[in-house]
């Protein structure tokens, strides 16, 4: 097994890959900017590195500074965690050229995702189904495309190729509209992106956001861990997600699975991944693929029993996956509820120290945060501080677990979202569950 893992990352999610590291007898090596040397995981790590200013860019996306950090402290595997540099197919192809195993896909398969027009393309080509679109880039001819919108029937929805998680894209409800809103999508495409292909797709109007949590080895070997219902969603950022998702019968869970599971294997996938999916009338639409370790898996633990950042060091060490589908079975229920560091009315992120800290407890409820007492959170991040998952053996009962825990929490000294998590744990459409993407917006938040 690797003898030595870098963490190129920082918070609740370095200290989740740390733990899964000692657990495994794994040594560990911490790497943190100048803000972050009073980070949990920084204390617990055997060996930890200043990689260089606050910013992000100057730290946690130094390429170089992370390679150099692993050659000084003779890492083996580098650890990208989400976010950060964790789909960079350059820092991928960097790691191993360095002759370090990057704990993820192959470069090429990083590339090929993140280009959405040849991600929809090689998904469909190996069965899993797509949205009724363009089938590719879309090109110059103005007649030509007008025909595609035609064809596709409006609303349609222009999409960034280099885009994704809901940047540069944009919904066209008429013809009259269509070619304006073609060139706008590409311009600012090209200036956010440095590329300027889009493509088309029918627009849904009310979808769930469903994805398929996957992992694959070396070996030719891929399973699915079913699905997780992350529509709780204000602003493309998520709120609350779950597993299973609600209505989703175990027939449909096998099928849709088993298509994302031999797509892994046509392609020759190697680690974790989740197949983003919208839901609407009883029918899957694949849309994007995530090439990295979702900030929502504990949910999908919780209720397979499988530990995910362990199973990604394994099959990245050339082990082969230690089960088969037939051993993965979908049991009881699991919430989590993302806690952020922001106001709670204006969504503005709140930095600063934390005066008191209570953590929830009890049968059923995990909580993955790296914050203490006395913990000053920086502004210079994403405001996500922590997670609070339940698990029970009804869906029912994991959302009273929940309400309970949240109830318990107190993180003082600073605003977090914990309020508004109480109000849509309160939420009588939420209770009932199968809430579309436009839920909390409309219906919890109004407007
Ligand atoms: C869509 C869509 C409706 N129709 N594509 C937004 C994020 C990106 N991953 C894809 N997104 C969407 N694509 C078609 N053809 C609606 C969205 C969308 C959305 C999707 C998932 C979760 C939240 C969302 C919020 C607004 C729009």
């Amino acid at each position: 097994m690797m003898e030595k893992i870098l963490i190129a990352n920082r918070g609740e999610i370095a200290l989740r890959i740390l733990r899964a590291c000692r657990e495994m007898d794994i040594k560990t090596v911490a790497v943190h900017s100048e803000a972050d040397r009073d980070l949990k995981h920084v204390r617990l790590a055997d060996e930890a590195v200043c990689i260089g200013p606050a910013p992000s860019v100057d730290s946690y996306l130094n390429i170089p500074a992370i390679i150099s950090a692993a050659e000084v402290t003779d890492a083996v595997g580098i650890h990208p965690g989400y976010g950060f540099l964790s789909e960079n197919a350059d820092f991928a192809e960097r790691v191993e050229k360095s002759g370090f195993v990057f704990i993820g896909p192959r470069p090429e398969t990083i590339r090929l995702m993140g280009d959405k027009v040849s991600a929809i393309e090689a998904m469909k080509a190996a069965g899993v189904p797509t949205v009724p679109g363009s089938d590719g880039p879309l090109g110059d001819d103005p007649g030509e495309n007008l025909r595609i919108a035609r064809e596709i029937g409006y609303p349609v929805i222009i999409k960034a190729a280099g885009g994704g998680g809901g940047r540069g894209m944009r919904v066209v409800h008429s013809e009259a509209a269509l070619l304006n809103a073609i060139s706008l999508t590409k311009s600012e495409a090209q200036a956010a992106f440095g590329n300027d292909t889009v493509y088309m797709e029918k627009f849904l109007e009310n979808p769930r956001h469903i994805e398929f949590q996957v992992l694959a080895d070396e070996h030719g070997n891929a399973v699915h861990l079913g699905e997780r219902d992350c529509s709780m969603q204000r602003r493309h950022q998520k709120v609350i997600e779950e597993a299973p998702a609600p209505g989703i019968t175990p027939a449909m869970r096998a099928e849709m699975g088993e298509r994302c599971a031999e797509a892994c294997r046509r392609i020759g996938y190697r680690g974790a991944g989740t197949f983003e999916f919208l839901y609407q009338d009883g029918e899957f639409y694949f849309i994007e693929m995530n090439t990295r370790l979702q900030v929502e898996h504990p949910v999908t633990e919780q209720v397979t029993g499988i530990d995910l950042v362990r199973a990604q060091i394994l099959v990245a060490a050339g082990e082969p996956l230690p089960f088969t589908q037939g051993d993965i079975q979908i049991r009881g229920h699991a919430v989590e509820c993302r806690i952020n560091a922001e106001d709670p009315e204006t969504f503005m992120p709140f930095p600063g120290t934390i005066s008191q800290y209570h953590v929830p407890g009890g049968p059923g409820v995990r909580v993955d945060s790296h914050i203490y007492n006395g913990y000053t959170v920086p502004p210079y991040y994403d405001s996500m501080i922590g997670k609070l998952i339940t698990y029970s053996d009804t869906r029912a009962s994991a959302l009273a677990r929940m309400r309970i825990a949240l109830s318990e929490m107190v993180i003082d000294g600073i605003k977090t979202n914990i309020p508004l998590q109480e109000t849509i744990l309160r939420d009588a459409g939420f209770q009932e569950g199968g809430t579309n993407i436009h839920y909390l917006e409309k219906k919890i938040l109004g407007g």
